[in-house]
Formats: C-alpha cells, structure tokens, sequence
C-alpha cells in the first residue's frame, strides 16, 4: 500500500494542530504507520528542502523549521500522496482552498503549519530521510475492509 509522509511545522504544533491535524487525516480513512516529535538536525531539514536550497527563502525556512518541536508522521493508503497534499491545500495559505488544512488554519506562506511530500518518489525519499525502517509499524485498520471496494 502507498506512503507519504507529512509534518506538522513547528508553528502547527505551538499553536495546538496537532490533533486536529491527525483527526482529519485518520476520518479520512487514512492509517497512520508512525509518529513521532522531535526537534530536527540541520541536516536532516537542509536534506529535506534540498530542491530549495539556493531560493531566498531557505535560511528563514530553515530557522523556522528548527524553531520547535516539529511531528513527523507516515500515512497509509490508496493513492496517499496526492490525496494528502489535496487536504494540505496550495502552497500559499492566502490561496488555499477553505477546508484544506492550509486554507482553514494559516495566512502566511512562511508560517503555513504542515509539510507534505508532493509525489510517491518524494514521499519514499522522505520516509527515508526521517524514519527508520523498525519505525514503520505494519498492521490492519478495523474498518479497511468497508473503506474499500
Ligand atoms: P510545499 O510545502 O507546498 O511543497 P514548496 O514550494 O516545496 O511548498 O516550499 C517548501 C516550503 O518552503 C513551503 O511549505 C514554505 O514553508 C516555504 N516557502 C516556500 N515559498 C516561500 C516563500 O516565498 N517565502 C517563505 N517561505 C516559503
Ligand atoms: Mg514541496
């Protein structure tokens, strides 16, 4: 079954989200397979961010993301990563759908609360990055045989 991995940023977890962030993907029907909060190295956020490195932004992203505490989950499901990044929202909060995490919870696209991997190669790359294999739990949701066809 498709992964992804999703964070909710150090803003989302100061500000309380993280329940609420873990409560939409979980009715949803989405199975979480780990978690954990932690406050990341630099190398791991630079190695995540790689695409942004050499952008203006990357040394206030970086700060940011080392501000805090960040909570780093893996997602299970069909077709998880494109679902996922539908319910974060675009990119830009001020342009994020309501009803997309981003859209209903953020206003500045420096402080926009969740990461989420934006394609299956990214998703496994960054599972990579951030979890251990013993990290990732295999077992079955309850209702998985009414959640799909
Ligand atoms: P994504 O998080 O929706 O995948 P990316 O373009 O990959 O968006 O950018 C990664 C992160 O970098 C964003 O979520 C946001 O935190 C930050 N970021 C992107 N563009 C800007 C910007 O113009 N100013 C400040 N921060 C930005
Ligand atoms: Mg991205």
């Amino acid at each position: 079954m498709d992964r992804t991995f999703v964070m909710v940023k150090p803003d989302g977890v100061q500000r309380g989200l993280v329940g609420e962030i873990v409560s939409r993907f979980e009715a949803k029907g989405l199975k979480l397979v780990g978690a954990k909060l932690e406050l990341l190295p630099e190398e791991r956020v630079v190695e995540q961010y790689r695409e942004h490195l050499e952008k203006p932004f990357f040394p206030g992203l970086k700060a940011y993301i080392m501000s805090g505490p960040c909570f780093l989950m893996a997602w299970e499901g069909k077709g998880v990563a494109a679902v996922v990044r539908r319910m974060v929202g675009a990119t830009n909060p001020a342009e994020a759908e309501p009803g997309s995490i981003r859209g209903d919870f953020a206003l500045d696209i420096g402080r926009n609360v969740i990461h989420a991997s934006d394609s299956p190669e990214s998703a496994a790359r960054e599972l990579g990055i951030h979890f251990a294999p013993g990290e990732l739990v295999d077992y079955s949701r309850i209702d998985e045989p009414v959640l799909y066809e």
